[in-house]
Formats: C-alpha cells, structure tokens, sequence
C-alpha cells in the first residue's frame, strides 16, 4: 500500500535543539523565502518587536529544514509547530503559484536591497545603514563621498575591502588560516589547540568569517596566548585590522545576565590572505602584483586606485593597483580547559540552535546555558562537561552531530 508523504503523520519537537537539521534539506524553495523574509523584517526598526517578527519566520523555516520529506499540503504545514499565520500564507502562495508575490517585491525594492548593500560593510549593523537608507544614500560610492559620514575604523576597512569581505571563504581558505594560526600557537604554547568551528564544523563548504576556538587541555597555558599569537601574526605583515576585547567572564552574573554574547578574550580580525597560498583557477594571469592594463575588475569598490592601507597596517612598500592579498574575516576565541565543550557548542552553533538549546535549558530543564557553562539554580551547581556529548547529556537531550546543527 502506498501512503502519500502528506498523510504521514509528522511528529516534530518544538525546540530546534531536539531535532535534527541537516544543511540539505527537501524545502528550499519555501526556507528561501521565509529567511528572506526573516533578514527583511530584521532590516526593519523597531527593536524587539522586529526581532521577534524575524524569529518568527526562521522558526517556520528550520521547521520546514528538519521536515524528512517535502511539503506537498498546507493542510500538513498547518499541523507543523512554529509555523505562525504569516509564514502559513507564504507557504500557500508558493504552493499554489509557485512563488510568494511579497517576497518578489521586497526583493525587487530599493529598501531590501541597499539595507543588504550597507550592512554588508564591516561594522555596519542595521541602525546605521537604515540611518543611511532614508537620508536617499544607495551606493557604496554615495557612503564615500559623503563629507558628513564619519566612519570608525573598522568602518573604513569595511568599505576598502567590501568587495573581498562579501566574496565567500571557502573550506580551503578556512582551513589553511586555521593550519596558520594553529602552527603559530603550538610554537608558542606546545599542546595548544585550534579548531576551526562554526558554520565550517557544521559542514558548510563557504562562509562569512573563519571562526578558531583556542585552548589548551591545562587550564591556565591559554593565558597571555591571544596577544603573543597576534604579535607573530603582525610581524608577518598577516593582519589588516583586529580588534582585541579581554575576558570579562564573571560566574557569579549566570543567573542575572541574558547571555547572547560571551564573554571570552577574543579578536575580531581581518587576516591578508596571500593569494599565492591557493590557486583556485588555472591561473594565465600576471604573477602578484602585476598588473595588465585593462584587467581591473568593474566591481571592485575602488576601481583603479590602489586599496588605501594607511589605516590597514600595510607596508608603505605595497602600492600596485591589485594586492597580492585577499582579505578575509576571521574570529579568534580564547576558551579555558573547563569551558571548553560549552565554547566548542556555542561557537559551533548555529545561532538558532544555541537559541533554542537555551530556552529548553530554561524552560524544560531550568538551568542557564551559555557558552561558558550550564548552571543548576536548584542545586547552585556548575555541571562540567568535558565534551560535546557531556553537555547534551547534561541537558537530557540526543547528542546531535554539528552537521545536524544547522537550524
Ligand atoms: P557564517 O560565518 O558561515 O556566515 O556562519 P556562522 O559561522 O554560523 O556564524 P558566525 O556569526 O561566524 O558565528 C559562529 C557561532 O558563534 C554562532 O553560532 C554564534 C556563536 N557565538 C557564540 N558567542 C558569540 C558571540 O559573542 N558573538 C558572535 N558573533 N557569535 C557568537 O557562541
Ligand atoms: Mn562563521
Ligand atoms: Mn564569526
């Protein structure tokens, strides 16, 4: 007997973190949509209300991700949890015509686009480049040219290599900075380890940024080591920015702080990647710095003029028209030995499960997780974890793979 995949009955946790979402899945063509939808609404002003209304939509869509089979009725989506009335109407319009009349039209707009264009500079967030939209800015030239516009410095280099910034890392990039930064620390600190996490450990082949989690197996040998490495890093001429913030870990805040970000010594950093280090296309270019008359790419933010490097740390030495180097974000983490299987979870992600994971420790469990700990009010204890599996353990739910993070 043969059952139609709409009359199975689906039964699906609530919480993300007791699901399994692969980075494949049988709904993109509706998941597309409500992230869009989702960026869209975090674009929008408003604050809490914004985000919850962008919540909202990706929730829909990771449950369409963790769905073993592809939605043929809404009638089933119906049934499904988090998906909300908004969501629902979406999902009926692409069922039934094929695509979403909203979606088109925000993507077509002027309001979605240029939000995308400025909040992909670094250190942009959605305040200023909505600042930006109803002053009639739309070009990164607009944003240039503006005697008005004072831009941090981080800022600045956001805009000088925008072009390399929004060209995805790919997995051979990521891992040759992580082969970098990790031969640089083991000199410094035998045994040390960098591991490459987010959205690469979950098994994405492209990213924004490169993210290594630091530590070493005795408490202690982490110390000092983030400056030393970024010293060595420097003299190599390797960093075209970094912004260093110290640990301001403070256990006894558990309970009190809501904590979306954490609290471990880290940099923020913009690496030059030499792009003689990999060789991505059969190559019947120019060596490194070289330039052919006639060559330069149209889309390169500053077309013809050399990238300024005054605030990027370069050598006066570097002044042909192309660099010989791509820049490329990378995030470095410093955990301690005893945080570090809830480091490794928190910085693998994604940002949605470590969402969920949180609310269902909260709610469900009645303990504070975060990327440090998980912490038992009830008992006023510190459950340590010295892997991954301790800390789903902890939590009573099923260990879940990294690549079955991606909600
Ligand atoms: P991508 O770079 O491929 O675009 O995606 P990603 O790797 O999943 O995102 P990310 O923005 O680089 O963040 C990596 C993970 O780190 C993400 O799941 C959230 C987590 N994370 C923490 N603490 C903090 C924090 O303080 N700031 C940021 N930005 N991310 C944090 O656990
Ligand atoms: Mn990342
Ligand atoms: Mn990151």
């Amino acid at each position: 007997v043969s059952v139609a995949t709409e009359d199975i009955p689906v039964r699906m946790p609530s919480y993300e973190c007791q699901r399994i979402t692969a980075l494949k899945h049988h709904n993109h063509r509706f998941t597309t949509a409500l992230e869009l939808l989702e960026e869209h609404a975090g674009y929008q002003g408003g604050g809490q209300r914004a985000d919850s209304r962008a919540r909202g939509f990706r929730r829909a869509s990771c449950t369409l991700k963790s769905l073993s089979h592809p939605l043929t009725s809404i009638e089933q989506a119906g049934k499904l949890p988090n998906i909300g009335p908004h969501s629902l109407a979406v999902i009926k319009d692409i069922l039934e015509d094929g695509y979403s009349q909203e979606v088109q039209d925000i993507c077509d707009g002027d309001f979605y686009n240029t939000m995308q264009l400025f909040t992909g500079i670094f250190g942009i967030g959605c305040s200023t480049a909505r600042k930006w939209y109803e002053k009639g800015f739309r070009t990164l030239d607009d944003i240039r040219n503006d005697s008005t516009i004072t831009l941090r410095k981080d800022q600045k280099i956001g805009l000088e290599l925008y072009q390399d910034l929004n060209t995805p890392v790919t997995l051979a990039e990521a891992n040759i900075i992580q082969e970098l930064v990790k031969a640089e620390v083991q000199r410094l600190q035998p045994g040390a380890t960098v591991v490459l996490t987010g959205g690469f450990r979950r098994g994405k082949t492209e990213g924004h940024d490169v993210d290594l989690l630091i530590s070493h197996p005795t408490e202690g040998k982490e110390t000092g080591l983030l400056s030393a490495v970024l010293a060595r890093l420097r003299r190599k001429n390797l960093l075209a920015y970094e912004s260093t913030t110290a640990n301001t870990y403070d256990p006894s805040t558990v309970t009190k702080k809501e904590y979306t970000l954490d609290h471990f010594e880290r940099c923020f950093s913009i690496f030059k990647f030499d792009k003689s280090w990999i060789s991505s296309k059969p190559t019947s270019q120019s060596p490194p710095g070289v330039v052919k008359p006639g060559t330069s790419n149209p889309d390169l933010p500053h077309q013809g003029d050399r990238v300024s490097l005054g605030t990027a740390g370069g050598s006066d030495g570097e002044s042909t028209a192309e660099k010989a180097w791509v820049g490329r974000r990378v995030d470095l983490i410093i955990a301690p030995a005893s945080q570090y299987a809830y480091a490794l979870v928190g910085w693998t992600g994604s940002k949605y499960f470590n969402r969920s994971a949180r609310l269902y420790a909260e709610r469900e469990m009645n303990m504070k997780l975060t990327s440090h700990v998980l912490y038992d009010p009830v008992k006023n204890q510190y459950l340590s974890a010295s892997s991954e599996e301790d800390v789903f353990r902890h939590l009573q739910l099923p260990y879940r793979e990294p690549t079955e993070r991606n909600c």
